[in-house]
């Protein structure tokens, strides 16, 4: 038989590695995990209402979400636009790059059809919805057609939305936008069917890597229940979002690791990792600088360091910084030091100084939190 556990003693997982640290010990605005999980808690019909009515009376409803839109914003936008236009509602889906390009890691999501450039946008729209757009200027150039829109409705989950619409649906515990879009179809009346569970999945999984950061709660996962029974191919869109780059970008990834550099005394003692990525890497390998957006979570791995930092150079010989922390220290504050910011665990900057200085900038405006 078995070993036997004494009563009410939690199974150990692994053994010989550390206790985990409590899932709320950080600084990332999230929900009660004892509470069951209301993903949607902060909103109530009061808040539904005058946007179930606005939508309802519009002639023409523009569905936007910010600039280099990642799986849950341009998710999110896809989705609410197969729904609105189910209800016989002409429907525009756009958002403010130009060139309008969807990363091709999203190639797959349905009803791009919809899509249509910033210019296409009337100039002062009737109704418009922002999706995961969590400050004006993340609209790029839809920005001041944002501003004079008739409506402007904000649906976002960021903490760091200070709200800038005519109605907000604002909800920082919901791990993804996606989240308040299935909320406002059922507040509509539309069923899930796959197009729209496609586009759901798809933003919830980017926003909860694949439903493992500590923002998936019970909530999340019932809805990845209702969205799998419509037969989505989640196996497929994982395989794209997560599993799938080019030969070119291993070739960078892997030079970026061989110039990884980690700083054991970094960080109060709990050390930094941190690499970089030239310009010329990407020229000499056809890689589009959004595709090494995930490269810093290979880079954060190493469990000897707290902190992550991947410096990526622009063209123009600039370096955008992206750092990711584990819940000891706040990377937001040593990129606001560099004039970023971002959240606790996940931070960025842009510098204009040489990579060395840059480094040694944000190494000393990193403390233990
Ligand atoms: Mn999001």
């Amino acid at each position: 038989m078995a070993a036997q556990q004494a009563a009410g003693t939690p199974a150990t997982l692994v053994v010989g590695v550390p206790a985990l640290p409590s899932p709320r010990s950080g600084k990332a605005v999230a929900p009660d995990l004892t509470d069951g999980g209301t993903a949607h808690g902060g909103l109530v019909d009061s808040d539904w209402e005058p946007v179930l009515a606005a939508i309802g009376s519009a002639s023409s409803v523009d569905l936007v979400c910010h600039v280099l839109p990642d799986g849950d914003a341009l998710g999110s936008a896809l989705a609410a636009g197969i729904a609105l236009r189910s209800l016989g509602i002409e429907v525009r889906v756009s958002f403010g790059d130009d060139p309008q390009i969807v990363p091709a890691s999203l190639g797959f999501l349905p009803a791009q059809d919809l899509l249509v450039p910033a210019s296409a946008v009337p100039d002062r729209p009737e109704l418009l919805i922002t999706f995961d757009v969590a400050d004006v200027r993340r609209l790029g150039l839809l920005q001041a057609k944002a501003e004079a829109a008739e409506t402007l409705v904000v649906i976002d989950h960021h903490a760091s939305n200070g709200g800038f619409g005519t109605h907000l649906l604002i909800d920082p515990a919901a791990p993804a936008t996606a989240v308040l879009v299935d909320e406002l179809l059922r507040r509509l009346g539309v069923p899930l069917d796959v197009s729209i569970a496609t586009c759901l999945y798809t933003g919830v999984a980017t926003d909860t890597g694949s439903f493992r950061y500590s923002a998936t709660t019970p909530a999340t996962h019932e809805l990845a229940s209702r969205l799998l029974a419509t037969g989505v191919r989640h196996d497929l869109i994982s395989r794209r979002l997560w599993d799938t780059q080019s030969f070119g970008y291993l070739k960078v990834l892997a030079a970026a690791l061989d110039r990884a550099v980690l700083d054991p005394e970094a960080a109060d003692g709990l050390g930094l990792v941190w690499t970089w990525v030239p310009w010329a890497d990407l020229v000499a390998h056809g890689v589009l600088p959004e595709e090494i957006e995930g490269l810093i979570d290979v880079v954060r791995k190493a469990s000897e360091a707290e902190a992550t930092l991947v410096l990526k150079e622009d063209p123009d010989g600039s370096l955008r910084g992206s750092s990711r922390a584990k819940g000891a220290v706040d990377v937001a504050a040593a990129c606001g030091a560099l004039g970023g910011g971002g959240h606790a665990y996940a931070a960025g900057f842009t510098s204009h100084d040489p990579v060395a200085e840059t480094v040694a900038r944000f190494r000393a405006a990193l403390r233990a939190g």
